[in-house]
């Protein structure tokens, strides 16, 4: 509920969410918009929302269908109009010139050329502008959270996804599965620990992702597709990003078969031949400078030592950003998730629990790696929501609030990454 907003504007601007929905796997790198306008009364009088390729802002659209019964009329909206000229001129302009008396809104826009100076420019053409509180507010927020992250830091919003029992394990003790799919016998982590229900979800979240990554090493234990198989249409195939410092990539795995401009490795050493056999199959490759060697992250004023010998996880988020990926999902296994971790990338989890329990020292935990020392400097996850998938529950929380401004930097000790909010 929203305290500032009665009955109707509610109705009305969650209509507008539902229609910045319709954007999803359309709209990236923009960010997902739906606008509704009502005339003058109170009447339905036009909608729209935002696909890439359309071009066309949401309330644009929403405004011309809407023509002359605009005016005097009111518009709801998820997002601040934006009112600088991208691809599209101002639609502050367009709001301004419709006649429309007021404006809706349940969020501002997070790109630093709007944040706030649209709502600034329909005020000061005398518009009425409400910007929702309470659940609308949040909604609308969390919808945009990649856009968000993307917009004001050039990199994508990581999420690290993992599936496991309620002991933390992400898999068997290598070499004990019954996966039929698995490559690499001795290596071979399969067989699902979630429900089918838990794992249709992750199909969403891939759907919702620009990007997705795992570790050369589930590659060869698990010899996954990583694709979106929604059957939702999407404006580009989802990325799917290996690392794998030294071009391990076996060249009969599904992905390596199935590679079409839309598999990307990032290596540490390029052996020229082997790289011209992985690009000659339609395979993206990539190098990526190496952590160095003093490089350490500083986390909660301790130093940790970062996982020197492989590709730069910062690096990589940038060289991301570079190619308009807003979102990047990591699946693990568990060298990538620490390394992740480590490197401060990570800004929300999405963990899936079975009820199940596998003990055992030998079993592949959640994150390997050094790991953090002291509960105190612990990842701590914040703002959690709960999940519930048939038998089993899922952990969503953030580590890092996409839309909060963070400091990055450097200590005197060398290269590090300042791992805010933790
Ligand atoms: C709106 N309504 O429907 C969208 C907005 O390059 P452009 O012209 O498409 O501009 C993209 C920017 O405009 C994007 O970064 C965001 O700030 C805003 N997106 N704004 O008022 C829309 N898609
Ligand atoms: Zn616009």
């Amino acid at each position: 509920m929203s305290n500032n907003l009665n009955a109707t504007d509610e109705k009305h601007l969650r209509r507008a969410l539902e229609l910045a929905r319709e954007g999803m796997g359309l709209a990236s790198p923009n960010p997902y918009v739906g606008a509704v306008v009502c005339d003058g009364a109170g009447e339905l009088a036009g909608t729209g929302f935002h696909t890439y390729e359309g071009k066309k802002h949401a309330e644009v659209t929403a405004l011309e269908k809407a023509g002359d019964r605009a005016r005097s009329g009111t518009l709801y909206l998820n997002l601040e109009p934006c009112c600088h000229t991208g691809r599209t001129g101002p639609c502050t302009d367009a709001v301004i010139a419709s006649g429309v008396k007021r404006v809706v809104a349940a969020t501002g826009d997070p790109n630093p050329q709007v944040a706030g100076k649209g709502f600034e420019k329909l005020r000061t053409a005398g518009i009425e502008v409400t910007i929702a509180d309470g659940d609308l507010r949040d909604e609308a927020r969390k919808l945009n959270e990649s856009f968000a992250k993307y917009i004001q830091f050039s990199t994508p919003l990581v999420t690290l996804k993992a599936g496991m029992t309620l002991d933390g394990k992400i898999a068997p003790p290598p070499g004990e599965s019954d996966n039929p799919s698995a490559l690499g016998a001795n290596t071979a982590s399969g067989g699902w620990i979630t429900s089918q229900e838990a794992r249709a979800h992750v199909q969403k979240l891939r759907h919702e992702s620009d990007a997705i990554m795992v570790g050369v090493g589930t590659v060869i234990a698990d010899d996954p597709l990583l694709t979106d198989r929604t059957g939702m249409a999407r404006r580009r195939p989802l990325l799917r990003v290996i690392i794998d410092s030294r071009l391990r990539l076996p060249l009969e795995s599904r992905l390596a078969k199935t590679a079409n401009n839309d598999l990307i490795v990032f290596c540490a050493f390029a052996e020229e031949k082997r790289k011209r056999e992985l690009e000659s199959r339609g395979i993206v490759v990539e190098q990526l400078p190496l952590y160095p060697e003093q490089d350490h992250y500083v986390v909660g004023g301790r130093p940790i030592k970062s996982a020197s010998g492989r590709p730069d996880m910062r690096n990589l988020a940038k060289r991301l950003g570079e190619l308009e990926i807003t979102s990047l999902l990591i699946e693990g296994g568990a060298l990538v998730n620490w390394a992740a971790l480590a490197a401060g990338i990570v800004d929300k989890v999405f963990l899936y629990y079975a009820p199940k329990i596998l003990a055992g020292t030998g079993a592949v935990p959640f994150a390997s790696g050094e790991g953090f020392r002291h509960v105190s400097e612990a990842a701590h996850v914040k703002s959690i929501s709960l999940h519930r998938f048939g038998e089993d529950f899922a952990v969503e929380g953030y580590l890092k609030d996409p839309y909060e401004p963070r400091v990055e930097g450097r200590t005197t000790n060398g290269p590090s990454v300042v791992y805010e909010g933790v």
